[in-house]
């Protein structure tokens, strides 16, 4: 069933990205906007790679692979090969592909559009048709500092060197809104918080001037992206324990989040601490599209008050 409303969603990458899925199969063409996290985005091959807008953008095209859920379906490597070869870094598995929509939006880049004008190029181009906005066009970033002195880049320490423990989370950088991002959260009739990393996914969001403020006027849903007492996808678990001292468990994602978060929706058995919000416990592994679909309409009943 659809719905007359508008909603703006927060998200980072593959969590985030299926919810979107979901939520815009329950809405009427362009009343989905995603606000999208760019602290991951890295310059990698002289190319500027958004890792969260590109997983956004290709599962709401269907064009991300199921299971890993990001880059591109049926993907193959032999760029990534011949720069192997060539002694180029190769920690960082860019797909042929995906290739070319680094080399667009770079090219783009390079010309001085902003990125949320690429971004909606590309989108229009691969037939998305909610709205997919980049928090911000300038380059905020997300570094980690590690508990054994490091300061990394975010993919560098996630992917280079497989998350190590974390004393700290920087975010560095100018933090303007891109265009419409504000306008998107003040016609929201929901906010939702997608099921992505609260430390490296939707705070660099939440930091952009105003978005923290506009979120404050809606209700907002959080859908808890720790089940079973363990991160969905990442090193959250870890992260939880580090930052906040706490283990992993939905309240202490919402405990995180304060009083921003009015509604959360939670794995069927999984509301234990979560006082004073709201709580929907339901099925929420988006394995497969119909699973994300389900979920987005639970979750959209849930924060209107219906009763199911
Ligand atoms: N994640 C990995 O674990 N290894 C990779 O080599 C890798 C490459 C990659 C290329 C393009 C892209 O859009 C995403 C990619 N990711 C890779 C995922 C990404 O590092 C993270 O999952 C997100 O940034 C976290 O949301």
């Amino acid at each position: 069933m659809t719905r007359d409303l508008r909603v703006a969603a927060l998200s980072g990458g593959v969590g985030g990205a299926r919810l979107l899925h979901g939520l815009e199969r329950c809405l009427p063409p362009g009343r989905l906007t995603a606000i999208v996290n760019v602290g991951d985005d890295l310059e990698h091959w002289g190319l500027s790679i958004c890792p969260d807008l590109d997983t956004v953008m290709y599962t709401l095209a269907d064009l991300a692979p199921v299971a890993r859920g990001w880059g591109i379906e049926g993907e193959t490597f032999h760029a990534l090969e011949a720069m192997r070869r060539l002694g180029a870094p190769d920690w960082f598995a860019l797909g042929d592909r995906d290739l070319a929509t680094h080399l667009r939006r770079s090219e783009a880049l390079r010309r001085g559009e902003p990125l949320s004008a690429v971004t909606a190029g590309l989108c229009r181009a691969l037939d998305v048709r909610s709205n997919v906005l980049p928090a911000t066009d300038d380059p905020l970033r997300t570094h980690v500092e590690t508990r054994d002195g490091r300061t990394l880049p975010f993919q560098e320490w996630l992917v280079r060197e497989q998350a190590p423990r974390v004393a700290r989370i920087r975010l560095e950088g100018p933090r303007r809104p891109a265009p419409r991002v504000l306008e998107a959260l003040e016609r929201a009739d929901v906010v939702v918080f997608g099921p992505s990393n609260p430390y490296v996914s939707i705070d660099p969001i939440l930091a952009v001037d105003g978005v923290r403020d506009a979120c404050r006027q809606k209700p907002v849903v959080m859908v808890s992206p720790i089940v079973g007492g363990q991160a969905v996808k990442g090193p959250l678990a870890d992260m939880l324990q580090d930052l906040a001292g706490r283990a992993p468990a939905p309240a202490a994602v919402r405990d995180h989040y304060g009083a921003l978060v009015s509604h959360v929706v939670v794995e069927r058995g999984e509301a234990a601490g979560l006082d004073g919000v709201r709580v929907l416990e339901a099925e929420t592994l988006m394995t497969t599209r119909e699973r994300s679909r389900v979920l987005a309409e639970a979750l959209l009943d849930h924060a209107l008050g219906n009763v199911r």
